[in-house]
């Protein structure tokens, strides 16, 4: 009350500016108006502007994942752990907001996220002969009895020698047969292919490399397609290994079986229980390997030893061999 019967009357929220039509001048009145401190609109980030609050003369009313005098400071809900997201989920902080996404092995919006069951969808990558287990998230596979591998791939076999390393420092050699080995790539077609006959003898060994008496490529940058021939002599034998299912099988070519002297033998105990020439019917003098087998289920347990032999200098006299595998049944 200015005087006696006169009012002052303050329009919140409003400025004249704002009213233009509504106000109509009166003599017995005067217009002041107020000045609104939200017409700048000081609010950020949609924040709800209420004149006539603070000593600055308005406050600010945040939306979720806004605080600040002006609504313009993120909240960081995952730090402060206000967020809604699942145990099994992770949070990560957005500007106004933050994001869960279920963690790997869980599937949900993220904030609800259930454990996937891989095992039981047979959406797991186990091999057909692993078992599957569930874990917290994820899932295991493990090799079923008899088969060998990581759970993902499981075999009947494992390899033992494969001469993939190209190293044989750890085999006792004699004579000189075996100074160029192991031997590099199909070097029979190669030299095949040199002599422009026709003949066609591959290897047929495993990977890149393999033992070959005959030739003489001891690394790929070797050229291709050169000998030794049959004269070197010698014998290669191996490290120790351990005997522990119930067959060994190995590729085995050359020498052919009415040669003497070539041959592939297993020892155990200082003692040969098993020597093999290559022969296959009646396709023997011939480069290419076959597949043999040892039945050592009478020596699980044992350590035994591989020895080759080339102690021929005639036709045919040297052998080729690759792929000892140790096998629960034969492939
Ligand atoms: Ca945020
Ligand atoms: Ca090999
Ligand atoms: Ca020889």
């Amino acid at each position: 009350m200015l005087a006696r019967g006169k009012y002052s009357c303050e329009l919140n929220n409003s400025t004249h500016g704002e009213h233009e039509r509504d106000l109509v001048p009166d003599q017995d009145h005067f217009y002041r108006g107020t000045k609104n401190a939200c017409s700048n609109s000081p609010c950020q980030n949609n924040g709800t502007c209420q004149s006539g609050f603070t000593k600055k003369g308005y406050r600010c009313l945040c939306p979720d994942g806004w605080t600040g005098g002006t609504c313009n400071m993120d909240i960081d809900e995952c730090d402060e752990k206000s967020h809604k997201c699942s145990k099994n989920a992770t949070c990560t902080n957005k500007k106004g907001s933050y994001k869960c996404r279920c963690k790997h092995g869980f599937h949900g919006d993220g904030y609800n996220c259930t454990d996937i069951d891989e095992c039981q969808k047979q959406n797991n990558k186990c091999s057909k002969n692993a078992t599957c287990t569930k874990t917290d998230g994820s899932y295991r596979c493990n090799c079923n009895t008899g088969f060998f591998g990581d759970g993902f791939k499981c075999t009947v076999c494992y390899t033992i020698f494969d001469f993939e390393d190209h190293d044989l420092s750890n085999w006792t050699l004699s004579g000189t047969a075996f100074n160029n080995q192991p031997t590099y790539g199909d070097n029979p077609s190669e030299r095949f292919k040199k002599e422009g006959k026709g003949r066609n003898e591959p290897s047929k060994h495993r990977g890149d490399w393999w033992i070959g008496t005959f030739e003489n490529r001891p690394n790929s940058s070797h050229p291709a397609g050169e000998i030794q021939g049959d004269r070197p002599k010698g014998s290669m034998t191996s490290p120790g290994f351990l005997i522990d299912t119930n067959f060994l099988t190995f590729l085995i070519g050359a020498g052919c079986k009415n040669v003497r002297k070539v041959r592939a033998e297993l020892i155990v105990d200082g003692k040969v229980i098993f020597e093999t020439k290559a022969e296959k019917g009646s396709k023997d003098c011939i480069e290419t390997m076959f597949e043999k087998s040892w039945n050592v289920s009478g020596f699980t347990g044992s350590r035994a030893q591989l020895r080759l032999i080339d102690h021929s200098s005639g036709g045919w006299g040297h052998i080729n061999f690759d792929h000892l595998q140790a096998c629960h049944k034969l492939p």
